[in-house]
């Protein structure tokens, strides 16, 4: 494997495992702030972001590239209220796309079509997961500081997202 196309898949299992461990963050304080919807919401989606570190760690052995498990940082863990969390969830999203479109650019420069090929299954991943949390912080902005709009939004996060996945 290309020894740059295998460093930037090793940074890839870094922002999988870091998207995991920050969501999972959030879902715990969701958790403890009474926001049972929203925890819910967050631990399904750190699992996802496992999944997806997972699939790359494979990837890479299966094509006889050395990975390297990486160390995380720690991630943030309190927030002022929804809307700080949701723009940390769409940052972070936006954040793991552009790496992602990092990796397709520099697969073509490298002529490597193997790693570009598996890499469209993220862009598909990455576009969901992005709309996702922009819708997710749009309705956020609509509500504003309204104690019960916050309540129906955690009791309806997981229809909402459940149902923009089924519409895509
Ligand atoms: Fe890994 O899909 Fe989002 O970040």
């Amino acid at each position: 494997m290309n020894t740059t196309i295998e460093s930037l898949l090793n940074d890839q299992i870094k922002y999988e495992a870091s998207a995991s461990m920050q969501y999972l963050s959030m879902a715990s304080w969701a958790d403890a702030n009474g926001l049972n919807g929203v925890a819910d919401f967050f631990y399904s989606q750190s699992e996802e972001e496992r999944l997806h570190m997972t699939k790359l760690v494979k990837f890479v052995n299966e094509r006889g590239g050395n990975v390297l498990i990486p160390q995380l940082d720690k991630p943030k863990d309190s927030f002022k209220g929804l809307n700080e969390l949701f723009e940390t969830f769409l940052n972070s999203e936006m954040f793991v796309t552009e790496q992602i479109n990092h990796i397709i650019y520099q697969c073509l420069q490298h002529k490597d079509y193997n790693v570009h090929n598996f890499m469209q299954w993220y862009v598909t991943e990455q576009l969901e997961e992005e709309a996702m949390a922009r819708t997710l912080l749009d309705k956020l902005n609509i509500i504003g500081d309204d104690k019960s709009g916050h309540y129906m939004f955690d009791r309806d996060i997981n229809s909402i997202a459940a149902s923009q996945e089924t519409s895509e």
